[in-house]
């Protein structure tokens, strides 16, 4: 069986290599920098959609652990591609974990035993699997874990060090993959917990890179060229254009004026180091790179964020109003998409913030 397996999934590498080479060759950038004349057919129509929504709900995140002692944890994840609407009429094959970016959000504890099983839907066309930051052990997991369509994997690791890391795609074209959505966190918790708060929520930063312009209407294929370059069409909070907030797809995150809103932030990259900062307000306590063995920082403005890493943060606010979250490399916000909103409700309180005084 365990052979049958292999064998089944060497086949599918070798068929998926083949494939990609082709649309990197076809899609590559002429000397004056157009797009190369055999570059599929553009068109104004998008694709049907698989899904309603890639962007996964910021505020989908487990509960904390309630244990004081380590255990057997048993995760799923599944990889599915899926086309879904990057903004309103411009549609984008996905790949994704779970079906929806970024992948989901999995807590632990340190000292857990994780039982993983990795599905690569029937569906899909490319063999995918999981390299995880979390795991002691060569490639993260990713060998252990590839599969071709149609066919499942395991791993058992343990979670022997406390953080929020990143997990991704690592097969071959593995920056064409997390570019098209294959990336999310695993927190591994110490053994005394995280601090208590009031709201704990998840975003994750990627690139998309496609053969038309942002905003350009119909099917955008990925495009091997400007991911060569790293130039992307596309900076995005949780998949989609402006995917959380009041202007965009929205809703916004809500919380109480003066609630601690705690964010798991993953950058996938595949390429664009993120500086992340919400504006109007500052982080309160922040955890570089997701770790959780040092003490956090407080009161910072703007944290780097390298692709491949995370960070986790806190703010609140004294004021209601919105409160922006994003890569202050502005031109990704203002132009290519990159923005979440965490709106706070509650009294006025003139004596902090007036903005019309008398
Ligand atoms: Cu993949």
């Amino acid at each position: 069986m365990l052979a049958t397996t292999r064998r089944r999934t060497l086949q599918a590498l070798g068929l998926g290599g083949a494939a990609s080479l082709a649309g990197c060759a076809s899609s590559a950038p002429t000397a004056d920098g157009s797009k190369a004349t055999d570059a599929p057919a553009q068109t104004t129509t998008p694709q049907p959609v698989d899904t309603d929504r890639i962007a996964r709900d910021p505020t989908n995140v487990p509960d904390p652990i309630d244990r004081d002692s380590p255990a057997e944890v048993d995760v799923t994840l599944r990889s599915e591609e899926v086309v879904a609407e990057v903004e309103e009429g411009v549609t984008f094959t996905y790949m994704t974990y779970d079906g929806q970016v970024p992948g989901p959000f999995i807590r632990v504890r340190q000292g857990d035993t994780v039982n993983l099983t990795f599905e690569n839907a029937e569906s899909n066309s490319l063999p995918h699997n999981v390299d995880f930051h979390a795991v002691a052990g060569p490639g993260g997991g990713a060998e252990a874990t590839t599969t071709a369509p149609g066919e499942s994997a395991e791993l058992r690791f343990q979670a022997t060090y406390p953080g929020a890391y990143i997990y991704h795609c690592a097969v071959a074209n593995l920056d064409m993959h997390i570019s098209a959505g294959m990336f999310g966190i695993i927190l591994v918790e110490p053994p005394e917990g995280m601090p208590e708060v009031d709201h704990e929520i998840y975003l994750g930063q990627h690139e998309l890179y496609t053969n038309k312009s942002a905003g350009d209407e119909g099917h955008h294929e990925f495009d091997m060229g400007s991911m060569r370059n790293e130039e992307p069409t596309y900076v995005l909070m949780n998949g989609e254009k402006y995917a959380w907030t009041p202007a965009g797809r929205g809703p916004a995150v809500t919380a109480g004026t003066d609630e601690t809103v705690r964010v798991f932030f993953v950058d996938g990259g595949p390429n664009l180091a993120s500086s992340f900062h919400p504006i109007g307000s500052v982080w309160e306590e922040l955890y570089p790179d997701g770790s959780l063995s040092t003490a956090p920082q407080t009161h910072i403005q703007t944290r780097e964020v390298p692709p491949g890493s995370t960070t986790i943060a806190t703010m609140n606010s004294p004021v209601p109003g919105d409160f922006k979250l994003v890569d202050h490399s502005l031109s990704r916000v203002a132009r290519k998409g990159c923005m979440a909103v965490v709106r706070a409700e509650g009294e006025e309180r003139p004596e902090i913030f007036d903005p019309d005084p008398q």
